[in-house]
């Protein structure tokens, strides 16, 4: 089964939208097989972003993403990575579409709630990143025979 990194950033747990997000994604049928509540060390914001450091927005970025803790998750289910990018919208949250997290819950580019790895190699990369293999429980949700023709 597919997975995916998901991460509540500072804005949204300071905020209080961790149970809304969870929430979304839990009716959307989707499995959480991993989640912790952490401050990111400076170490592992520069591996997590490696594509961006060098950008003119990364030393923002880090002291965004470093100002408190976020909420760290694994997420599992067919084409996850998908519907989950879609479920997030846009990067910039002016340009996201009303429904998607951050088409609701922000305003700009900056501080834009959500993290959600945007392809499966990238995925699999972040999910190594933040998590050790015995951090992730596999199990079967009950409805999953109204969920998987
Ligand atoms: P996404 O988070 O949608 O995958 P990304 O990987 O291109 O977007 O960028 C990572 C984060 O960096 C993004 O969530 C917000 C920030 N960011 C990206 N482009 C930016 C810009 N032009 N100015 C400020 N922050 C930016
Ligand atoms: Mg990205």
């Amino acid at each position: 089964m597919d997975r995916t990194f998901l991460m509540v950033k500072p804005d949204g747990v300071q905020r209080g939208l961790i149970g809304e997000i969870v929430a979304r994604l839990e009716n959307k049928g989707l499995k959480i097989v991993a989640a912790k509540f952490e401050k990111l060390p400076e170490e592992r914001v520069m591996e997590h972003y490696a594509e961006h450091v060098e950008k003119p927005f990364f030393p923002g970025l880090k002291s965004y993403i470093t100002s408190g803790p976020c909420f760290l998750m694994v997420w599992e289910g067919k084409n996850v990575v998908s519907i989950t990018r879609q479920m997030i919208g846009a990067t910039n949250p002016a340009e996201a579409v009303p429904g998607t997290i951050r088409g609701d819950y922000a305003l700009e580019i900056g501080m834009n709630v959500i993290h959600g790895s945007d392809s499966t190699e990238t995925a699999e990369r972040e999910i190594s990143i933040h998590f050790k293999p015995e951090e992730i429980s596999g199990y079967e949700r009950i409805d999953e025979k109204f969920l998987y023709e």
